[in-house]
């Protein structure tokens, strides 16, 4: 079999993008929630690889390990994780927050990348060998007005494979951090719950990024021989000089 990608959140936007890039050399694993999007991903991927589907929610430990030890023999010896897997929940001031909307997002996009991590590490660390990659955000780098608890999350993530990366170098495992900014996928409309109007005006007067330009960042990265690791990559839009610096038109 080829080398295998295991990557979390592959049922829309970044995640799917991710998987049909990584389809053309790698075996994978398709990991998300939704069992019908899984489904038609993985019948569509299947004409140019081996795929396998794991339906399961990042923020339950106990659904995760389950998920991971259900994997075939053949399936166990993971080379690359993408933990991708994670959204904005809300957009305004800390006084006003949402707490249910602050516990989705750190149990999704810190505490469901961590227990993925614990999952699959331990294999790396036996074989010596593999690559995470973990999907950031510019929010990881940069704070900026009513992004509060999403930017914490996502800094937790930077802290967090930057930990990873000092306590796996002596397994030859190399971890990558890449930071998108504006990319327009179904990101804004799931912050703004669904107010369509807020989320395009996110991506008004600009050309904004899109899945397959992140995706096809993860493939290089992945993709470098084993001598090279790119570490922190962050990708903005061109039209971006920071996360709210924004060169608009008209
Ligand atoms: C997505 C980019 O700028 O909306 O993580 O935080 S931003």
């Amino acid at each position: 079999m080829k080398k295998i990608a295991l990557v979390t959140g592959a049922t829309s936007g970044i995640g799917e993008a991710i998987a049909r890039e990584l389809a053309d050399n790698y075996a994978l694993i398709i990991c998300g929630r939704k069992q019908e999007k899984l489904d038609g991903l993985k019948s569509e991927l299947e004409k140019k690889t081996e795929v396998i589907s794991l339906q399961f929610d990042v923020r339950n430990n106990a659904e995760v390990n389950a998920a991971i030890s259900s994997l075939p023999k053949e399936w166990t010896e993971i080379d690359i994780l993408v933990n991708n897997a994670g959204n904005a929940h809300g957009l305004g001031p800390i006084h006003e927050g949402n707490v249910e909307d602050w516990d989705a997002m750190i149990d999704s996009n810190l505490k469901g990348l961590l227990y993925v991590s614990r999952a699959i590490t331990p294999g790396m660390v036996e074989r010596k060998s593999g690559h995470i990659v973990n999907i950031s955000s510019i929010a990881g780098k940069e704070v900026y007005e009513n992004g509060n608890v999403y930017c914490a999350s996502k800094f937790g993530v930077d802290a967090a494979t930057q930990g990873m990366r000092l306590d796996l170098n002596p397994y030859n495992i190399k971890v990558t951090s890449v930071n998108p900014g504006l990319v327009k996928t179904e990101f804004s409309n799931v912050r703004f719950k669904g107010d369509t109007e807020k989320a395009e005006n996110v991506y008004k007067g600009l050309d904004p990024l899109t899945a397959k330009d992140i995706a096809e960042v993860v493939k290089f990265a992945v993709d470098r021989p084993v001598n090279v690791a790119l570490t922190d990559i962050t990708v903005l839009a061109s039209a971006q000089a920071s996360a709210k610096l924004v060169n608009r038109k008209g």
